[in-house]
């Protein structure tokens, strides 16, 4: 039977960079706080992880694209918060920042989790910060942990084929 692959949630030995924005700060420093309770969760050594902060969620991708060329991280994770306001700027910041985390791991094939909060509202946005809905940040930190242990199975079976 061919094999089934799936990341799973084991992260020692990761090495992660979580990006944060400083725009809504109040918000993304819960993020911030969720983030590290799953990096416990799924015990990755703190000394492994660096965190660095860009202006607003706009920065998120240009820094995300950096820190994965460098080479030394499994993955990163993007935290942000992009409140919904009177004019477009929304659509332009939220877009744009899902966009271009997208494409920063389509190219440089390191796991980038979108831990962005796009909200309506201030409530929806504290709910989702550690409140009845959960915490982006916290998932974020899964779906890297996730995504880099099923990126590195995928490669060591595409390894193992090539040397058959
Ligand atoms: N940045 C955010 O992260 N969230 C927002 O809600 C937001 N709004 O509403 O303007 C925001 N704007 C700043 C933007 O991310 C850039 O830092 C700025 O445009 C400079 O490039």
């Amino acid at each position: 039977m061919s094999p089934v692959l799936e990341g799973d949630l084991d992260g020692r030995g990761l090495s992660l960079a979580i990006v944060v924005s400083r725009f809504n700060q109040a918000l993304t420093e819960k993020l911030l706080a969720g983030a590290r309770e799953a990096l416990k969760k799924c015990d990755v050594d703190s000394d492994s992880v660096d965190v660095v902060w860009v202006p607003g969620s706009f920065e998120l991708p240009l820094a995300a694209k950096h820190l994965a060329e460098s080479g030394r991280y499994g993955a990163i994770v993007c935290l942000g918060c992009v409140l919904r306001g009177e004019t477009p700027h929304f659509d332009y910041v939220a877009g744009q920042a899902a966009a271009g985390i997208q494409r920063v791991g389509l190219d440089t094939g390191v796991p980038v989790a979108f831990g962005v909060i796009t909200a309506d509202t201030l409530s929806q946005a504290v709910e989702r910060a550690g409140g009845s809905a959960g915490n982006k940040g916290f998932d974020g930190v899964v779906t890297a942990v996730r995504m880099a242990n099923l990126v590195k199975k995928i490669d060591a079976r595409a390894e193992k084929e090539e040397g058959k």
